[in-house]
């Protein structure tokens, strides 16, 4: 199999291109439960983009020893005072880790560990660099007026386990207290 040439892919700023490349938007209608604030989700738009994500799968979801990249691209904007974010995860097969680069924008990655005791989050500005630990869920909060957009380098056998987060969410959220990001106990 390593005969196989892949195509060199090409990021110009604010759109991936070059290869196949798997493109999704998030809207707040398909975000219903992760915020908060539920009286001001009822009175947005449920067509609001609140983010997008470009991926490129070289090889088959599930494939043990690949690699996959995604770059995200999440809107400004709050719903109340909890900053739009994504769903959130722990990864499948658990002790799967992950590399994000941030590459513009600002925002918060918010981590939690495997069994929901510990909430904290690593500040995102252009040029950070975060690993993520196997057995750990995250989920990135864009606390900027611009697009927080980041790189996101993950094992092509990793999956993705939403249902946990869909059903618990994080021990925390990050709300805006006069104008500072602030990690509070979920309400
Ligand atoms: C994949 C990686 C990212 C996220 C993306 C959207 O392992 O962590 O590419 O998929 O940031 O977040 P979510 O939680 O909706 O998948
Ligand atoms: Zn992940």
């Amino acid at each position: 199999m390593s005969d196989i040439v892949f195509p060199k892919l090409h990021f110009s700023g604010n759109r991936l291109s070059g290869g196949l490349i798997d493109r999704l938007a998030r809207r707040l209608g398909d975000l219903g439960d992760i915020f908060s604030d539920r009286a001001a989700y009822a009175r947005m738009p449920a067509d609001q983009v609140v983010y997008e994500v470009e991926s490129y799968f070289p090889v088959p979801d599930g494939t043990e020893g690949g690699v996959f990249l995604g770059i995200t691209y999440i809107h400004p904007g709050k719903v109340g005072q909890e900053y739009f974010m994504t769903k959130g995860h722990f990864h499948q097969i658990r002790n799967r880790a992950e590399v994000y680069i941030c590459m513009e924008g600002e925002g918060m990655l918010i981590l939690m560990n495997e069994d929901h005791s510990v909430t904290w989050a690593e500040r995102m500005e252009p040029g950070s660099v975060h690993y993520i630990n196997g057995h750990t869920a995250h989920r990135t909060a864009n606390t900027g007026k611009g697009v927080l957009s980041f790189g996101a380098f993950w094992p092509s056998d990793a999956g993705h386990d939403y249902q946990t987060i869909s059903e618990k969410g994080f021990s925390k959220i990050l709300v805006d207290i006069n104008g500072v990001p602030t990690l509070i106990n979920k309400p």
